[in-house]
């Protein structure tokens, strides 16, 4: 165990671990569920274009997340474009800085402009006030991002929406297995958007998908994510690949009979952590609304300026420990480009976001680097 300085790898010593811990470390479900899955998949010789296995995915997310129409994606990102379009998002678009890059660049790739709202510190997402103050005459619309499988204030930014005539939808890559005041998150705002990227709580290998209970809007994304085709020849609607493959789906339902057991090591894993961690003055593990569900993937610490070292040194120490700690959303998405620049008033309109950005640390949500973690930021602080 690591008592001092001196038992870190950074200063010599062995690494605790001989192989990588990483952050995302993705979960297998059922392997056994997988494998017959993929020879039907086989002996079935259909692959894609709307399988039966994408066909029983879809129906059993909608019936898990209790909304009515689930179209499966080919990922998040394209899920997130085509939901866009579906929606008829324009000119301005306010999202948080403050989450992974791909929810900016989907309106970018759209040629809508990404405007960033700053974010609630105490949960990390989208603070409702600073949306307000974002809103011009070109805005059509917001993104609600619900970070670490938190909720964003999903009433609160409904109220301004309906205030200003905007559209309202919500990236809830990290959010399977979330409930907002006890309902599943999945059928809030005009409609929601999964990633089950391979990193994710659940996962179908790469995969994404959009849920919501309009009808119309359903029927568009159906269209659009298949060129628009609406039977054989038939184009009636403009559109793009988003479709997603019989294998992803055969992963996907294999994985959500195993998720129970996922949700139940995170919770253990989280408990750990913060058993693990105690107090260490200036280290603050983000927690989770007890009263809400939520997946526990996310191990999400925060460095006070009080702490003995910088942020930067702990993931130092601790990749040298072979914990690969990461630094996500660092710097936020106006840090990055095509962004870095287009907003000089980033740091006046984001004082929240650019403060958490040289806070955090996203920690490995592994059972075995729980202890080695707390040993590191004792000896450091
Ligand atoms: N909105 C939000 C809020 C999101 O977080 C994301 C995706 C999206 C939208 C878009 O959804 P997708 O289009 O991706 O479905 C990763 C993921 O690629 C991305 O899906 C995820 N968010 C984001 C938070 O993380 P990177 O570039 O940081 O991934 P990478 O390659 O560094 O991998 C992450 C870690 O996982 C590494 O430590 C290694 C480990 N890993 C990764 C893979 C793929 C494994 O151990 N096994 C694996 O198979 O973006």
């Amino acid at each position: 165990r690591i008592r001092n300085q001196q038992d870190l790898a950074l200063y010599g010593a062995p690494p605790a671990f001989a192989e990588p811990l990483h952050v995302g470390r993705p979960n297998i479900g059922d392997r056994e569920g997988f494998l017959r899955r993929a020879a039907t998949i086989l002996d079935n010789q259909w692959l894609t274009n709307n399988g039966p296995m994408v066909q029983d995915f879809e129906q059993r997310i909608a019936t898990h997340l209790g909304v009515k129409h689930c179209i499966a994606m080919c990922n998040g990102t394209i899920a997130l474009e085509i939901a866009i379009r579906a929606l008829g998002l324009e000119g301005e678009v306010i999202v948080p800085s403050w989450t992974f890059v791909a929810t900016a660049h989907a309106l970018y790739w759209q040629g809508i402009t990404p405007v960033f709202a700053d974010i609630d510190p105490a949960t990390h997402n989208l603070d409702p006030a600073a949306v307000r103050r974002m809103i011009t005459p070109r805005t059509s619309g917001i993104i609600g991002v619900h970070l670490w499988g938190r909720a964003a204030p999903v009433d609160e930014l409904q109220v301004i929406a309906d205030e200003h005539g905007l559209k309202l939808m919500f990236d809830a890559a990290h959010a399977f297995g979330s409930t907002y005041r006890g309902q599943s998150v999945g059928s809030f705002g005009a409609c929601e958007v999964f990633s089950f990227h391979a990193t994710k709580a659940f996962n179908t290998m790469e995969g994404g998908a959009v849920t919501t209970n309009d009808d119309e809007l359903a029927e568009a994304m159906r269209l659009m994510r298949n060129f628009g085709f609406k039977g054989y020849d038939n184009v009636i609607h403009p559109g793009t690949n988003g479709k997603m493959i019989e294998v992803c789906a055969a992963m996907g339902l294999a994985n959500l009979e195993g998720f129970d057991a996922v949700l139940d090591a995170n919770r253990r894993n989280h408990a750990g952590y913060k058993a693990a961690l105690g107090v260490i003055g200036g280290i603050t593990l983000l927690d989770y609304d007890p009263g809400e569900r939520n997946s526990h993937h996310y191990i999400v610490l925060e460095v006070d300026a009080s702490f003995a070292v910088s942020r930067d040194a702990i993931i130092d120490v601790l990749h040298a420990e072979n914990i690969l700690a990461r630094k996500y959303f660092w710097p936020g998405c106006h840090g990055m480009q095509p962004y870095r620049g287009l907003f000089p008033q980033a740091a006046s309109a984001l004082p929240h976001t650019c403060v958490l950005g040289e806070k955090i640390i996203v920690l490995p949500n592994a059972a075995e680097a729980i202890i080695t973690t707390g040993d590191v930021l004792r000896a450091l602080g």
